[in-house]
C-alpha cells in the first residue's frame, strides 16, 4: 500500500506536475484508475503464467454487449486496497466516493443480455475459472436519456474522455478484417484453394480491459476491439490525388466501432452492424486461433483445448469464420474443420420473440461477407441433405438455415453448436417444446436450461454494504465470497429483533434514495410509503403499461370515489429504443401521469410517480437496495429470463409479478406465501390468443377497465393526450393488459393490505433474501462449468 501511495504521488508529478496537495479531483482519478489497471495487468501476467503452463482449456466468452459497471469501486475492492485509499486520500482532503462518481458508466449494452455478460466474467473471475470475453469498444456506449417535457431524448454517450483509463492498448496485437471483394476457386496438384481477391481490409485494435475476482489470484481480460483504416487502403486514393476521399474512407473503415446499436429488440437489417458482427467476431477468432497454434502448433486438438461461447446469435459469426479460417488458412478439409467446429461453439438463446430472432437477407449479406455467406450456404446444403436421408425433410420449413433468401442465425447456431441452452426453466421448455421443437426432436439432448443468475458481489456487496455487513455479523459468514448459505438466515424469520433491523436498512436505503430523487426530479418523497419499483428496458411486452393503466385507476379512484390506500411511491426506469414510438409514448404517459398527481393536493398525498432518467447500471445500484415491491409483470411466455427480479430478491423486495421466466424459480424457491403471482399462465395466453383475444370485451364487461380507460383519454397534460394508448390498448395490444388487469389490481390491493401488517412483511421481505441464494452468478456459471463447458479452475 505505502506503494500505491506511492505511485499516486509519482503519477501526479509525472504527468501533471503537481503534488497531491495542488491535484485536482480529475488529476487524482486518473491517477487512480491507470495504477489500478497496471497492478491488474502485473497480477493478470501472474495468472496468465499458471495458465499457460497447465495448458488447461479456457473459454472466449463472445458478447455484442458487455454492460460493465462503474471500475474502480470494483477493483480496489477486489485488491484489497479501499481502505487504505480511502485514509489515504482523506488525509489530504480528497473523498474517494467523489472520486468514485467522477468514472463514467461504460454503457456497452442494452440491457440485461449485455449485464449478464459481466455478472458471469465477475463471477467466474472470482472463482478462478480461465475466461476471455471479447466484444467491440464502442466509442459510444447506449445513448444518455434525458426527459425533456416528458418526452426522452437521447444524446450520446462519450465515456471514452473519462473511461479510457482504464484500458490497456495491446498494439503488438492488431489483425487485419476483410469485407467486400471476390472469391476465386483454385485447383492445384494439392486441392482447392480459395483466393480471396478485391477485399477492403479493416484494422482491428485491440483494447483490453481487466476484470478482479473477489479473493482470488485471477485476472481475466475483456478484449474490446476498435477500428481503425489500414494505412494502405487510404494510400491508394492518397496517390491518386483524392486525399479528401482518402479521409472518407477512414471515417467508413472507423465507424465500424462508432456506436451500440440501442435496440434490444432486432437488429433493423443494417448494413453497419453485420459489420459490426464481423468485424469482432473475425478479429476474435483470428487471435484465438493464433494462440492455439502458437502453443500446440497444431489446431487438430483446437476442440479440447477451446470453447467459444456465443451470447445470443449476435456472434455467430464465430462459426462460419472459424470453418473459413480452418479451410482457406490452415488447409482442413471439410469434415475435418466441420468436426473441429461443431465440438467448439455453445450458444445461449435469450429470446423466443419472433421479431427479436436475427434474420439477414442474402441480398445485403452476400456482397459484404462473399466467403462467409459461400460456408453458411455450404453448411446449409449439408444440413438439409442430412435432414433428407434421416427423414426430417418435412420440417426444413422450419429448420433450413436459409429459407426464402434470408440466413436465420439462430439456426446457424442450433445446426454447428454442441450445446443449445436457454436461461430459465420455462424459456428452456418453450424452446424445446415450441420455438426450436423440431430440432429438439433432431438433436435429443442438444437443449439445455442454465436459469440466469446474478454478481451478489455487486448487486449486495457494493450497492448495500449496510445490508452486506449486517447479514455477515449476524450469520458470521462472508456472504461476498459464498452466497450459498444465506438460507441461515431463515433461522430469524420470526425473530423480531432482525425483522426489525432488517426494515431500519431497507429505510436507511429508502432515504438515500429519496434525495437522490429530490436532487434529480425536485419531486419529495415519502419514505414511509411503498417503494414500488418497475425498472428495466421500455417494451410492450415488459407491461409498463399495464403499471400505469393501474396507477390512472388508483388516481380516478382517490379523486372521486374516496378512495384512501396506504401510500405509495411507483419509480419507473426505462430506456426505450431510439426508433421505438409506442415505448416513448409510455414514456411520456408516466411522466404525464406524474405531473398531474404532483399538481392535485389531495392524490398525492397517497400516491407519487417518480420517472428517475437515464437508466443504467450505476443508477440501478441506488434503487434496487430501496425497494419494498418489485414489479415483474411481463405478458407469460414472454420474458425468457429476467435478471432485475433476481437482485431486487436480494435485497429484499417482494416480487409482484406472473408466471413468467425465473419468476417461476423464485416462486419455487419462496413458496407461494412470499411472492404475489398474479395473472394468465403462458399456456393460458396461447389458448387466449389461438382464440382470438378480443380487448375490447374486457373494456366492455369490465367496470374498473371501461372507466379507467374513459378517464384516461380525458388526461390532457398540455398538448399531449393519451387516446392512442388507450385504443391501443382496447383493440390491438398483443400483449394482453386488460386481460390480466383485474387481476393484477386485486394482486396490487393485497400488496398494500399486507404491507401494513409490519410484520408479515418484514418476514416476506427476510425469506426473499434468504432463498436468493441460487440467483448468484457463482451458481449460474458453475453449471455452464460443469454441464457445458467442461473446464476447470486455473491450477
Ligand atoms: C440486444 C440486441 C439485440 Cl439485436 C437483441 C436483443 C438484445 C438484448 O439486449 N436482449 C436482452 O437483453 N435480452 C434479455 O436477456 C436477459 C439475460 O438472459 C434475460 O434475463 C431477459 O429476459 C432478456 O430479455
Amino acid at each position: 500500500m505505502d506503494n500505491f501511495a506511492t505511485d499516486i504521488k509519482k503519477y501526479l508529478e509525472k504527468i501533471f506536475g503537481n503534488t497531491i496537495d495542488e491535484a485536482s479531483e480529475r488529476q487524482i482519478y486518473q491517477a487512480l484508475m491507470v495504477i489500478t489497471r497496471d497492478r491488474l495487468a502485473e497480477k493478470r501476467f501472474e495468472s496468465n503464467k499458471k495458465l499457460k503452463e497447465s495448458q488447461q482449456k479456457r473459454v472466449y466468452y463472445m458478447s455484442m454487449e458487455f454492460l460493465v459497471g462503474k471500475t474502480l469501486r470494483n477493483n480496489l475492492y477486489n485488491l484489497g486496497y479501499e481502505d487504505e485509499i480511502k485514509h489515504f486520500l482523506a488525509k489530504h482532503g480528497f473523498s474517494l466516493e467523489r472520486i468514485y462518481n467522477i468514472e463514467p458508466d461504460p454503457g456497452l449494452g442494452n440491457g440485461g443480455l449485455g449485464r449478464l455478460a459481466s455478472c458471469y466474467m465477475d463471477a467466474l473471475t472470482s472463482n478462478d475459472y480461465p475466461i476471455m470475453g471479447f466484444s467491440i469498444l464502442y466509442e459510444f456506449g447506449i445513448f444518455k436519456q434525458v426527459i425533456s417535457d416528458g418526452w426522452q431524448q437521447e444524446y450520446p454517450d462519450n465515456w471514452l474522455d473519462l473511461g479510457r483509463y482504464g484500458l490497456l492498448y495491446r498494439n503488438d496485437e492488431e489483425i487485419e478484417v476483410k469485407f467486400y471483394g471476390n472469391t476465386k476457386e483454385e485447383w492445384s496438384s494439392e486441392g482447392l484453394h480459395i483466393r480471396y481477391e478485391d477485399y477492403t481490409a479493416i484494422k482491428a485494435e485491440p483494447y483490453d480491459l481487466f476484470i478482479s475476482g473477489y479473493d482470488s489470484d485471477t485476472v481475466n481480460v475483456l478484449r474490446l476491439w476498435k477500428s481503425k483504416a489500414t494505412g494502405g487502403f487510404n494510400m491508394k486514393l492518397f496517390e491518386k490525388g483524392e486525399y479528401s476521399k482518402s479521409l472518407e474512407s477512414e471515417a467508413i473503415a472507423e465507424s465500424i466501432s462508432k456506436l451500440l446499436y440501442p435496440a434490444d429488440d432486432n437488429d433493423n437489417g443494417k448494413a453497419l452492424r453485420i459489420k459490426q458482427q464481423y468485424f469482432f467476431t473475425s478479429a476474435s477468432l483470428q487471435q484465438i486461433v493464433k494462440n492455439h497454434y502458437d502453443t500446440y502448433m497444431t489446431l487438430d486438438n483446437f476442440a479440447e483445448k477451446v470453447v467459444i461461447h456465443i451470447n445470443d446469435t449476435h456472434p455467430s459469426m464465430c462459426i462460419p469464420e472459424l470453418m473459413r479460417i480452418l479451410m482457406d488458412e490452415y488447409e482442413y478439409s471439410w469434415d475435418k474443420a466441420w468436426s473441429i467446429t461443431t465440438k467448439t461453439f455453445a450458444y445461449t438463446n435469450h429470446t423466443i420473440m419472433a421479431e427479436a430472432l436475427e434474420k439477414w437477407s442474402v441480398d445485403l449479406f452476400q456482397p459484404i461477407l462473399p466467403r462467409i455467406y459461400t460456408i453458411i450456404r455450404e453448411i446449409n446444403n449439408r444440413f438439409c441433405k442430412w435432414c433428407n436421408d434421416i427423414g426430417a425433410a418435412g420440417e426444413l420449413d422450419e429448420m433450413s438455415i436459409i429459407h426464402n433468401n434470408v440466413i436465420r442465425m439462430a439456426n446457424l447456431c442450433i445446426v454447428s453448436s454442441y450445446s443449445v441452452n436457454g436461461v430459465s426453466m420455462l424459456h428452456t421448455e418453450i424452446l424445446k417444446k415450441d420455438t426450436f421443437k423440431s430440432f429438439n426432436r433432431i438433436y435429443p439432448g442438444k437443449f439445455i436450461n442454465v436459469t440466469n443468475g446474478i454478481a451478489h458481489r455487486r448487486w449486495l456487496g457494493q450497492a448495500n454494504p449496510e445490508l452486506t455487513r449486517y447479514l455477515n455479523k449476524l450469520l458470521g459468514v462472508d456472504f461476498i465470497k459464498d452466497l450459498s448459505s444465506i438460507d441461515k438466515l431463515l433461522e430469524y424469520q420470526d425473530d423480531k429483533a432482525v425483522l426489525e433491523d432488517l426494515e431500519n436498512i431497507k429505510n436507511i436505503k429508502k432515504l438515500q434514495l429519496a434525495e437522490y430523487i429530490k436532487s434529480s426530479t425536485a419531486i419529495k418523497v415519502d419514505t414511509n410509503s411503498i417503494f414500488d419499483v418497475q425498472i428495466k428496458r421500455l417494451h410492450e411486452y415488459k407491461r409498463q403499461l399495464l403499471n400505469a393503466l393501474h396507477i390512472i385507476y388508483l388516481y380516478r379512484m382517490i379523486k372521486f370515489n374516496g378512495l384512501k390506500p396506504y401510500p405509495r411511491t411507483f419509480i419507473f426506469s426505462a430506456k426505450a429504443s431510439s426508433g421505438y414510438v409506442m415505448a416513448k409514448n409510455i414514456i411520456k404517459l408516466i411522466c404525464s401521469i406524474s405531473e398531474i398527481i404532483e399538481a392535485d393536493p389531495i392524490v398525492r398525498e397517497y400516491i407519487k410517480v417518480v420517472f428517475l432518467e437515464d437508466y443504467r447500471v450505476s443508477l440501478a445500484e441506488k434503487i434496487i437496495p430501496a425497494a419494498n415491491v418489485s414489479e415483474q409483470i411481463s405478458q407469460a411466455g414472454k420474458e425468457a429470463s429476467g435478471t432485475g427480479n433476481m437482485k431486487l430478491m436480494l435485497n429484499g423486495a417482494v416480487t409482484l409479478g406472473t408466471m413468467d421466466g425465473a419468476n417461476v424459480e423464485i416462486h419455487n424457491a419462496v413458496g407461494q406465501d412470499n411472492i404475489f403471482i398474479f395473472g394468465l399462465s403462458s399456456e393460458e395466453v396461447e389458448e387466449l390468443f389461438k382464440n382470438d383475444y378480443r380487448a375490447i370485451d374486457y373494456y366492455n364487461n369490465n367496470q374498473d377497465i371501461k372507466e379507467t380507460i374513459d378517464f384516461m383519454r380525458t388526461l390532457d397534460n398540455g398538448h399531449t393526450n393519451f387516446n392512442y394508448i388507450a385504443d391501443y390498448l382496447v383493440s390491438t395490444d398483443p400483449y394482453m393488459c386488460l386481460a390480466d388487469f383485474e387481476s393484477y389490481k386485486n394482486t396490487q390491493k393485497i400488496v398494500e393490505d399486507t404491507y401494513q401488517d409490519k410484520g408479515k412483511w418484514n418476514k416476506m421481505s427476510l425469506v426473499n433474501i434468504a432463498k436468493s441464494g441460487i440467483f448468484s452468478a457463482d451458481r449460474a456459471t458453475k453449471e455452464y462449468v460443469e454441464k457445458i463447458w467442461k473446464i476447470e479452475k486455473i491450477k
